[in-house]
């Protein structure tokens, strides 16, 4: 019964929170969560830049799904519209978005401007995914203001605030908003709860509307170097993925803790035919999060992609990026590398106010 409405009007969950906050996860964990009822789901990433790991992890998990990229939703909103468009040939009960991490004033300049398309999808509340180990560090009074700031405006403007990784991190800090979750995409804690919450009405979508400063929330996302990495790897003798990403990530660790370069995210994944393996950490000195093929057999050729945003000179990152993979070894081919600044974001809709506010 619910299927039928959901796929002639489906829901559009847009799930927010800080650079790594288990966005990807907890979207991958809900795809699954509505399969076991019947449902089907569809994705939808969004990066400043293309080669995006979570894309190539949701393919990896069988998931209809499209990107918006070059620039955030609110940059590119008819873009996402036509996105959605697109993934509805699948014929899905829910579409997932999932914004850039570094992003607010989504609420403003996404939420709202969806509302106007009522007639064809509902839209969810927006929940903003907070780790409560980042939490802990950003509301602190010496943290880094760039991040503070992007992460305290993204507080604000959620309908619903939800701590992940309640397996790991059981306690979260006291937080001024109204509406708090909590949730472990890895062991579905609260996964399905959150689900029926977001599609029962009780919550309004787009109902926190930030005022916010333009030129500061400009600076703040410029404050990090945002890379995006792809190569293909055919390596000497052949190795595991393994072998391969756990030496490079900590060697990149360990180059960027020696510069004083503060890693944000910095997520990989490689992907042979005996299988993938992802690897994420969320700060320096983190033991990795790895997901997939860890005991997978060696393989000859490999494809790796690479994110990493960090705080610090695009130019010192990307640097220390290329000499790590180029000492992979074997051969490296079919290299491409971006690495940038993110620039002032060019809004194409920004809905404030009370008006517009509907189902
Ligand atoms: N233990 C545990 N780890 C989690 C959970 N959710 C996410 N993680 C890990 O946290 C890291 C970041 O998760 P992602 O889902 O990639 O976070 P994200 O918000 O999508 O990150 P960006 O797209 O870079 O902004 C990954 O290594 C995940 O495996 C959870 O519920 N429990
Ligand atoms: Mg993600």
């Amino acid at each position: 019964m619910r299927q039928d409405t959901t796929i002639a009007r489906p829901w559009v969950i847009v799930v927010g929170g800080f650079l790594g906050s288990g966005k990807t996860t907890l979207l991958l964990a809900a795809a699954r969560e509505l399969e076991s009822r019947g449902m089907r789901s569809a994705l939808i990433m969004n990066d400043q830049g293309d080669l995006l790991v979570d894309t190539e992890y949701a393919a990896l998990h069988g998931l209809e799904h499209g990107e918006v990229t070059g620039g955030c939703f609110c940059c590119k909103f008819s873009e996402l519209v036509d996105v959605m468009g697109q993934l509805r040939e699948h014929s899905p009960n829910v579409i997932f978005a999932e914004p850039v991490g570094s992003c607010t004033d989504i609420s403003a300049t996404t939420l709202r401007p969806l509302l106007e398309y009522s007639e064809s999808y509902r839209l969810a509340p927006f929940t903003v995914l907070v780790d409560p180990e980042r939490a802990r560090e950003l509301l602190r009074d010496d943290a880094d203001p760039s991040l503070s700031f992007l992460f305290r405006n993204q507080l604000q403007e959620a309908d619903l605030v939800c701590f992940t990784k309640a397996d790991i991190m059981p306690e979260y800090p006291a937080i001024d908003v109204r509406q708090v979750r909590q949730v472990s995409s890895k062991t579905g804690q609260g996964v399905a709860a959150w689900l029926d919450e977001l599609m029962s009405g009780s919550l309004s979508a787009g109902g926190e509307i930030l005022t916010i400063d333009y030129e500061k929330y400009a600076r703040a996302e410029a404050a990090l170097a945002w890379l995006n990495l792809e190569v293909v790897v055919e390596p000497e003798q052949a190795l595991s993925g393994a072998a391969i990403l756990g030496p490079l990530l900590d060697k990149l660790d360990a180059d960027f803790t020696e510069v004083g370069i503060k890693i944000v995210h910095l997520k990989a994944i490689i992907h042979s035919h005996e299988g993938y393996l992802k690897a994420a950490i969320c700060a320096n000195g983190q033991r990795p999060i790895v997901d997939g093929a860890l005991g997978a057999s060696p393989a000859s050729r490999h494809h790796l992609l690479l994110n990493l945003r960090a705080l610090g000179a695009a130019t010192h990152v990307r640097a220390i990026v290329e000499e790590k993979v180029c000492k992979i070894g074997g051969s490296l081919t079919g290299l491409r590398v971006s690495c940038f600044h993110p620039v002032p974001p060019k809004l194409e809709r920004r809905i404030p106010g009370i008006q517009n506010l509907g189902v």
